[in-house]
């Protein structure tokens, strides 16, 4: 190590230029802040991450009309593409505080204190975010990060007890070396980066923890089972029970929501003959019931995968609507979850006696996982996630149609939104090659809860029609097949399916919004 006079002359001639020295400075320090709240939100459960919690609000201002934004914001990619937005736009302005700091260091504080204020203020939108913790960890992190900014350029630096007679230094300049100062802010930065994936790795073990408590399934009297042939064995095909772990995930949830069991409780209310609460033990007490249901999501494009199709077990939605009474008049039922999303449906839709909408406890013989809507949700044949399926879900709400809109309504999404019948060429893939000979064509097709009648190949124009497998029921999907004898070419092959009413998958492109992506998907091979 040098000796302190070294370090001090060594900061008269190489240091660099303040603002650079300051925007390291502030860099390091707002990571330090960072890393304050997210360690917080790892160990005490109810501290917000702040940089969630403005995710969150980044979410929630979505401007209504921007559809693009919402199509994005559904996929679960995008929403680390969020989440690294924010921690860089916080990460600029504390560079651009700390390039502040070396000259008016009480200006850089206070902006580090307002950015603590916005991340209280977001974290407190959110009512499963305890307002003294996160008063808490804006505070701490607030601390922690002008403690860090004065630690390495702040007042205390500049006019330090160690000052030495004669040096060159300016008022406001570190009095660590170059190499000293480097060392300072990028051990600081190295340690909260690993010190804040710590804490977001307990924040999020805190939450899948909550959702892997021990659970009595309930136990139908009828099962649910696959008929022969409900699978048509061709290679890479999509099963037609899909694992959990592979099933699509969609939510606007940035950490899934906290629920305790315990004090759990389904709220059925409003246009109710009487209100009705039910605690977990109470709800699983009713019948049980199991069915397989294909759910799927309107922003799905054509050929996407986020559709899925799985074993959901629970109680019937109507055993509980009748406990409390649905009024007449009331032509809305509204899921609300813990976290206050909403999805509003038709009363109509629900009673109509050819399907059996449900409260699932469970998905493929499994206590529903934490990503998929722990303790329980809904799970309606027939339409798309985001007007049935609330996951988390804490409340149902009868109300009149005209007076609430669920939470996709205002960003210029479709208020009814039956699942549109769909196919997907699985395989092969789009743009591969294969040899001439016999080649299977195969996907799946679905038209909840209409069933699926017919699919039909086109190659190069040429319909042709698929072997479908056995549907288990019409409300869920199925497998198709077609053999082809290939010759040398390049070919373009659609698929396009037939609903259970015979109507046929139409080939007018749509985009997603605002009811669901149509025309057929298509796919360019070379045989070779
Ligand atoms: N609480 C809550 N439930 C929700 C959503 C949500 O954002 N929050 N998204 C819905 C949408 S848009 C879809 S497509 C389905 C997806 O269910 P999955 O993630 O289990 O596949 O959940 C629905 N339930
Ligand atoms: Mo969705």
């Amino acid at each position: 190590m040098r000796d302190h006079d070294r370090d001090v002359n060594d900061n008269a001639l190489r240091l660099p230029r303040p603002r650079i020295v300051g925007g390291l400075a502030g860099l390091a320090a707002g990571l330090a802040a960072l890393a304050a709240s997210e360690l917080l939100a790892g160990i005490l459960a109810g501290a917000p991450s702040l940089i969630l919690s403005v995710g969150r609000l980044v979410i929630d201002l979505q401007p209504p009309g921007a559809k693009e934004i919402a199509v994005s914001l559904f996929g679960t990619n995008d929403k680390l593409a969020l989440e690294v937005a924010v921690v860089i736009v916080a990460l600029a302005a504390a560079a651009a505080l700390g390039a502040v700091a070396t000259r008016w260091f009480v200006a850089a504080a206070s902006g580090f204190a307002a950015f603590a204020v916005l991340g209280f203020v977001a974290a407190v939108q959110d009512p499963s975010n305890s307002t003294t913790l996160a008063g808490i960890s804006a505070t701490v992190s607030a601390a922690v990060g002008i403690q860090a900014l004065s630690w390495l350029v702040g007042p205390t630096r500049a006019f330090g007890p160690t000052r030495t007679p004669g040096s060159t230094r300016r008022a406001g300049m570190p009095e660590w070396s170059r190499r000293g100062f480097l060392l300072r802010s990028g051990g600081l930065a190295a340690a909260s980066v690993a010190l804040g994936v710590g804490g977001r790795t307990l924040l999020e073990q805190q939450r899948a923890d909550a959702a892997a408590v021990a659970v009595d399934l309930p136990v139908a009297d009828v099962k649910a089972m696959l008929p022969a042939g409900a699978e048509l064995g061709v290679d890479g095909v999509t099963p037609i029970v899909v694992p959990n772990a592979a099933f699509y995930r969609i939510d606007t949830a940035l950490l899934i929501p906290r629920v305790n069991l315990h004090s759990w409780r389904l709220r059925v209310h409003g246009m109710v003959e009487h209100e009705v609460s039910l605690d977990f033990d109470e709800l699983t007490a009713l019948p049980a019931i199991e069915q397989f249901v294909t759910i799927a999501c309107v922003s799905n494009e054509v050929g996407g995968r986020l559709v899925g199709n799985a074993k959901w077990s629970g109680v019937r939605l109507r055993d509980v609507l009748a406990l409390a009474g649905v009024l007449p008049g009331a032509t809305q039922l509204v899921g609300r979850s813990v976290d206050g999303w909403t999805a509003g449906m038709p009363t109509a839709w629900v009673m109509d006696p050819s399907r059996e909408p449900m409260i699932a406890v469970a998905m493929n013989d499994e206590p529903l996982p934490g990503e998929h809507g722990f303790p329980a949700r809904l799970i309606v044949p027939g339409l798309y996630g985001y007007v049935s399926a609330t996951k988390w879900l804490e409340q149902l709400e009868l109300t009149r149609l005209e007076a609430f809109n669920g939470y996709w309504i205002p960003l210029g999404w479709a208020k009814e939104a039956p699942i549109l019948t769909q196919s997907r060429i699985d395989v092969p893939r789009n743009g591969a090659s294969v040899s001439p000979g016999r080649v299977a064509l195969a996907g799946v097709a679905w038209a909840p809860d209409r069933g699926i009648s017919r699919v039909e190949v086109a190659v190069d124009g040429d319909w042709r029609e698929a072997r479908l497998s056995s549907p288990i029921s019409d409300a869920t999907w199925v497998q198709w097949r077609l053999d082809w004898d290939a010759t040398p070419g390049r070919y373009e092959i659609a698929v396009r399916a037939t609903d259970g009413a015979g109507e046929v998958q139409t080939d007018r492109i749509t985009a997603p919004a605002p009811d669901g992506a149509r025309g057929h998907h298509t796919i360019t091979l070379r045989v070779a």
